[in-house]
């Protein structure tokens, strides 16, 4: 994977941002995952791992899918609110993005905010994270940016707060949906006191739906999310030398409608023996390989849990048909 170098990867490049501190976990970390995961009763891999550079890539694809509404809904409630985010947030703020991506919903806040100061995005996929963070500083040559390629779970300092304004905690696309809710309220809590006393945050939080709605989007007729799922596959062959027999393996998502919970795996279609150093681990068919959760919220549900993390909920967005939830929290 291309990783960019500090300073020395912008300087070859028309447009610089103020700084790229790259952080990212080696790999060291993803084996050590992979063979704790496959060594347990219950085979799991960490949904983080999904984010390499094609995974990315086949993420923004999902993001246009008919079936995937959250993106397209989240954008439509940002675009309607923007002036009323603005007014809360107030002048020269300091975005922080939990997992900026393509940064293509922070451009809606940006531009309706007055004078925002800094933007420090935060994404583990470095290419994607400088491309993006480019893109941002060609449309806000004022915007002082730093990116930082790490896991937004991970324990780093922020950089200083840029201008007079308040800090803000951006969360769209509810990522938030990929930790158990117990974890959320200790990930939240964390974030509270990172950013710091009286800072907002704005959190995108998928709402609990009917399963004809639900379904679908973790399981579109074009087999990308599938492509997105079973690439874990793909990239812990090419990266840690493993014999993932991928055409032996199906994405399979459920949704169960009493949890709020999207459970996401990849079945094994036969017996197999997947091999890792000189590891090998017998994979049943029939066997669950479990890769990612989803969870959806009642705003009501969601807001108790930002509480529980020592948020104060202020106000609350959504679309006509209550598909999605954005939320304004301010650090208690
Ligand atoms: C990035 C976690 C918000 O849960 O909707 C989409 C990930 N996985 N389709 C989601 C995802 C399969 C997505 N999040």
């Amino acid at each position: 994977m291309y990783k960019p170098q500090g300073e020395a990867a912008l300087a070859d490049t028309f447009i610089d941002i103020a700084a790229f501190h790259d952080l990212a976990p080696d790999q060291h970390d993803f084996r050590a995952a992979v063979i704790e995961g496959l060594s347990r009763p219950a085979k799991a891999i960490p949904c983080r791992f999904l984010y390499d550079e094609r995974g990315s890539t086949l993420f923004d694809q999902i993001c246009e899918l008919p079936e995937y509404y959250p993106t397209r809904t989240e954008i439509a409630i940002l675009r309607e609110n923007a002036a009323d985010m603005a007014r809360a947030i107030g002048p020269e703020a300091q975005l922080v993005e939990l997992g900026s991506g393509s940064s293509a919903k922070v451009g809606i806040l940006l531009d309706a905010l007055d004078r925002p100061a800094g933007y420090v995005p935060i994404d583990i996929a470095g290419e994607h994270l400088l491309a993006a963070s480019r893109r941002i500083q060609a449309a806000h040559p004022a915007l002082h940016i730093e990116a930082i390629c790490a896991d937004f779970a991970q324990d780093f300092d922020l950089p200083a707060n840029r201008g007079s304004g308040r800090r803000v905690g951006f969360y769209p696309g509810s990522t938030i949906g990929n930790l158990e809710p117990g974890e959320a309220v200790g990930f939240l809590a964390g974030w509270a006191r990172r950013l710091g006393q009286g800072a907002l945050m704005i959190v995108g939080v998928d709402l609990r739906k009917s399963a004809s709605i639900v379904g679908p989007a973790y399981d579109d007729a074009q087999g990308v999310t599938a492509r997105f799922s079973l690439n874990l596959l793909v990239r812990a062959n090419r990266e840690l030398g493993t014999n993932f027999e991928v055409a032996n393996f199906r994405h399979r998502a459920v949704y169960n409608e009493d949890t709020g919970q999207v459970r996401i795996d990849l079945l094994s279609l036969v017996d197999q023996v997947v091999t890792i150093d000189d590891r090998n681990f017998g994979v049943a068919r029939g066997e669950a390989l479990h890769v990612e959760n989803s969870w959806k919220y009642t705003v009501e549900d969601f807001q108790a849990l930002a509480d529980s993390a020592g948020f104060r909920p202020m106000e609350v967005w959504s679309d006509q048909r209550t598909l999605f939830s954005v939320h304004l929290l301010q650090a208690r």
